[in-house]
């Protein structure tokens, strides 16, 4: 692997040989938006990592996650849905990034709704992944046909025997809601990685700092709750993430996010009446996160107009988000 994913150096330096080679490489899960690409990642590590919603476009960065198997480790990186980027910065290095992940991985899984089959725009999609349009080497593919639990046999058949002219390594049906083959696909793949290092300690699941995976988290929230074009049109930029001296014994977190939104009358929605809209977001995520860190904590959303914030280069660079400039130093 090269140094695109910012690795250094193999954790078992050190360690007794063992007899089975160990296994490990990179697995880029790419697809249209809304095909379950996210929740087969929380499936894979079992715990969340990716924030799921039943909207299109709720990824809008890489988020990796390590699978720790005993002779293999597989670092999963899931990816934006490709889609037909609007003229936005923001929505044009979103679909980049999907691309550029794809670029220096061992293997790619393409996740497919399985009650649309593959459609024209999967086509094109694999066409630009497989042609090496940019520039990278031919990765093993393995076309996932999630969501099989929603669509009956007839159907899965037709839309599997339509996928055989694609050069795929692997066709896997797939529930990533129910895990009804997770875990076959996740003995298909070492054989599609070489011998190579723990490029994670056992102990580490992702690179993804707490305060970004916050910041999602109200963010998941605000899309579960915000309708319409709205929930696109929105951004969280984390501002206090601090731990407040413990009080017998019981450890509280003060966190503090700013929801960004793109006109004054978008402000006054996500606030909704008397503040009811914010209040009701803000417990939802309150609740979310202290599950999920342990903690207590006290969360303060505010609302603030910040026009145009796709378009801004320094307000992207401030959320977490690539801007073009970042992507064109990466390739
Ligand atoms: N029925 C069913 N629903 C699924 C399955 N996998 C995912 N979903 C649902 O599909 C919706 C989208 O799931 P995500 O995991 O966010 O999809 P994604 O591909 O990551 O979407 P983007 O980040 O927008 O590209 C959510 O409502 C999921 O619960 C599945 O196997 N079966
Ligand atoms: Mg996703």
């Amino acid at each position: 692997m090269s140094s695109k994913h910012s690795v250094t150096s193999p954790a078992n330096s050190g360690q007794p040989a063992d007899p089975v080679p160990f296994k490990s490489g990179f697995i880029a899960i790419a697809g249209q938006p809304n095909t379950g690409k996210s929740t087969f990642l929380n499936a894979v590590l079992g715990r969340k990592v990716a924030i799921v919603t039943p909207k299109a476009q709720t990824t809008r960065t890489r988020i990796l996650g390590v699978c720790h198997r005993p002779h293999c480790q597989m670092v999963f990186l899931d990816t934006p849905g490709i889609h037909r980027p609007g003229s936005s910065l923001f929505n044009q290095a979103m679909v980049r990034t999907a691309y550029e992940a794809c670029q220096d991985v061992d293997a790619i899984l393409y996740f497919v709704d399985a009650s649309r089959g593959v459609q024209e725009a999967d086509r094109a999609i694999l066409a630009r992944l497989a042609s090496g349009e940019d520039s990278a080497p031919k990765r093993p593919l393995v076309l996932v046909m999630n969501k099989v639990d929603r669509v009956d046999e007839v159907k899965l058949f037709a839309h599997l025997q339509a996928v055989q002219d694609l050069s795929c390594a692997e066709v896997v049906p797939l529930s990533a809601l129910t895990g009804y083959n997770v875990e076959h696909l996740l003995t298909l793949l070492p054989a599609h990685l070489a011998e190579g290092p723990r490029f994670f300690p056992d102990d580490q699941w992702t690179d993804q700092p707490e305060q970004f995976f916050a910041a999602e988290v109200i963010r998941e929230k605000l899309f579960m709750h915000l309708q319409k074009e709205l929930p696109y049109s929105l951004a969280v930029k984390l501002g206090k993430f601090q731990q407040r001296l413990p009080v017998l014994e019981k450890e509280i977190w003060d966190v503090d996010a700013t929801i960004l939104v793109e006109r004054e009358s978008q402000k006054g929605i996500v606030i909704g009446q008397k503040g009811s809209m914010l209040k009701l977001i803000g417990s939802a995520a309150r609740s979310e996160l202290e599950r999920i860190f342990g903690v207590q904590i006290f969360l303060k959303l505010w609302v603030k107009v910040r026009k145009d914030w796709g378009e801004d280069r320094a307000v992207l660079r401030d959320l977490g988000y690539p801007t073009p400039e970042e992507q064109e130093g990466m390739s």
